[in-house]
């Protein structure tokens, strides 16, 4: 039997977005995301989040769901205008009690409650009047608003992610204009991604400052990234792939861990890379108690001199400034989201982070794959899913063998639900949602992930 570390944690994630719903109900402000969502043309299906899978009245029931798979733990977000519809100001006290009723939910159940304070749905009046996270307000605001948090439910939550893939809110937001706010440009994700990190920033500097004393929890960041394999043995292949890699992970985890962007940055971005004060940079650097990760993909990555942007993948409107080309290999299976489904891929890049970074704790906060389910007589075989998750998991241990930190993993996701720009036609979650009528149908693959928490491990 392929056993994990003893405390290893095992969980689910969801986002407030994608599955509350509820967002007008009691005093929730919008949030970019339901101006974006409610914009022609920019959802699949013209899809919505306005109810998703309609978690805000039924998380009692999704509690119970977790406690049945025996989860160790459940990683949700708030939602910002929820707490504070205006991002700033006034506090929506039935915001408060929502979360704090579903954190008391959690521990009820001996499930512990990892919180991301922003998975990407800024309130709305903070993009109109203050231009969103291109503005150098948005973080101080974000603190305020972390605070209000951290004083409500850090004496039951211990364990905090302030924010969600800055690089996905950075790239599709501001850069590639498919992800709210819908901005395209060459410029705006770099300076977007420094806002974010200043965010974090303010927000660590707060907890650790105020609240960690007494409260003894842990804060840190969830960031994504794909491997990027050379495409060749070629040196000029090798280098690429590591410059993809600094462009990618290195762009917010250098800062975190080393004090700044990494140098292939710095020299190719040049004056559209913004610098940190001598201020920013003390409260970033070494503001992380845990590395989260969000990993889903692998590419291959060659090297290119200039020309035109030949992308395959979403890499927005401006790696050209990586002089990187991407591929896929033919042989690779792909996920119903056309992503690689490269177990190895993640071993590796677990295997770079703990060399670069210094060997950190590493949570992976999300890792899963959209598949094509269907019900049939009343159940939903995921048998595509089972088999990525047990490809990853070995993955995982395998890495941990050779001596990589990971202590936790978080299955993405709890439940199907509002894929972004996808809509709801794409489905990640081990739970079947009917989007008519809201039931939930657990899947086999949250069967096979309760055997799996309850061995600690593989089977085989
Ligand atoms: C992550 N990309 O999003 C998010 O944290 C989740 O909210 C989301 O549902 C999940 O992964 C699956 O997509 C990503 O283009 C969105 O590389 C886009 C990318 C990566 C992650």
């Amino acid at each position: 039997m392929k056993t994990f570390p003893d405390e290893f944690i095992w969980g689910s994630a969801t986002s407030a977005y994608q599955i509350e719903g509820a967002w007008k109900e009691a005093g929730k402000g919008l949030s970019i995301w339901d101006v974006f969502a409610h914009t022609p043309g920019k959802i699949s299906g013209g899809d919505n989040g306005d109810i998703a899978t309609d978690h805000y009245h039924r998380f009692r029931e999704d509690v119970d769901l977790m406690a049945d798979a025996g989860l160790s733990a459940y990683r949700f977000s708030i939602s910002w205008s929820r707490i504070l519809p205006a991002g700033y100001g006034a506090v929506n006290q039935d915001g408060i009690r929502f979360y704090s009723e579903l954190i008391d939910a959690l521990l009820d159940r001996g499930i512990i409650p990892w919180v991301t304070l922003f998975h990407w749905d800024l309130p709305a009046a903070l993009q109109f009047e203050y231009d969103g996270w291109l503005s150098e307000k948005t973080p101080e605001f974000f603190r305020d608003y972390a605070d209000i948090c951290f004083e409500h439910f850090g004496d039951r939550v211990k364990h905090w992610i302030t924010i969600n893939e800055p690089w996905v809110a950075a790239m599709l937001g501001y850069g590639q204009g498919t992800f709210a706010p819908g901005r395209v440009s060459r410029s705006e994700p770099y300076q977007a991604a420094h806002q974010l990190l200043r965010a974090h920033g303010f927000a660590a500097e707060r907890y650790r400052e105020t609240y960690q004393p007494h409260q003894h929890g842990i804060i840190g960041m969830a960031n994504n990234c794909d491997w990027r394999e050379p495409a060749t043995n070629s040196p000029a292949d090798f280098e690429a792939a590591e410059r993809a890699l600094e462009f990618y992970l290195g762009w917010f985890a250098d800062p975190l861990y080393r004090g700044d962007y990494p140098e292939s940055m710095r020299m190719r971005v040049g004056d559209r890379l913004p610098t940190f004060s001598h201020e920013d940079r003390a409260r970033i650097q070494g503001s992380c108690d845990f590395f989260g990760l969000n990993h889903y993909n692998t590419m291959y990555a060659a090297h290119r001199d200039g020309g035109a942007q030949t992308d395959v993948y979403g890499n927005g409107g401006i790696s050209e400034d990586q002089d990187v080309a991407l591929s896929v290999d033919p042989e690779w299976e792909l996920s119903a989201m056309k992503w690689a489904i490269v177990p190895w891929g993640c071993r590796k890049l677990l295997e770079w982070i703990d060399a670069r970074y210094d060997k950190p704790d590493i949570y992976i906060t999300e890792n899963g794959c959209a598949t094509d389910d269907m019900v049939v007589d009343g159940a939903v075989d995921d048998q595509a899913r089972i088999h990525y998750l047990a490809s990853y998991l070995e993955a995982c241990r395998q890495a941990i063998d050779n001596g990589v930190r990971l202590k936790g993993y978080f299955l993405w996701s709890l439940l199907d639900n509002f894929e972004w720009a996808h809509g709801y036609s794409k489905r990640f979650g081990a739970v079947y949602v009917d989007f008519e009528t809201r039931e939930r149908i657990p899947k086999a693959s949250l069967k096979w992930y309760a055997d799996v928490i309850h061995r600690n491990g593989l089977s085989g």
